[in-house]
């Protein structure tokens, strides 16, 4: 399942500057979004970013439901760092995929989508990733992420 990233190394260029560039602007809003950390996620993909139905994913095998609720064809890759962790095929609008993907001992993932100028248009983000239940109590008014934004 281990395998390098598929699209043209020039985009390399790209996600760095994006990281560079945006994540002041756009990262933090989606990190507190919505739902508790959970290992069974649905993503929407839409023109152009991505919903999620948990503000993180957990630190262990987690299941997400990706949907395409956009108008045009839209995938999900999952990356850590450059290693792509798992992927969808490229979904046609109202298409759904689940994928499975173990994410144990990662504290973010990126989620992306390969289409061609989509990554440019806003399909690239950060998601934390958190530790497993274990950790729920104390992350319920107090965690690390919080801690880190302010
Ligand atoms: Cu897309």
């Amino acid at each position: 399942m281990r395998h390098r990233r598929l699209p043209a190394v020039a985009a390399l260029s790209v996600v760095a500057l994006l990281l560079g560039g945006c994540v002041s602007g756009g990262g933090d809003e989606s990190a507190s979004a919505e739902g508790a950390p959970s290992a069974d996620v649905r993503v929407g993909l839409v023109d152009y970013s991505f919903t999620r139905s948990a503000g993180a994913l957990l630190a262990t095998t987690v299941t997400l439901t990706v949907t395409n609720a956009g108008s045009t064809d839209h995938d999900l890759q999952l990356l850590d760092g450059e290693e792509v962790l798992g992927a969808t095929r490229v979904l046609a609008p109202g298409e759904e995929q689940t994928i499975t993907v173990d994410l144990s001992g990662l504290e973010k993932v990126t989620f992306l989508c390969t289409l061609p100028g989509h990554e440019e248009m806003g399909m690239v983000e950060d998601v934390d990733v958190v530790p497993e239940p274990a950790a729920m109590t104390s992350f319920a008014t107090h965690t690390p992420q919080e801690e880190f934004a302010r």
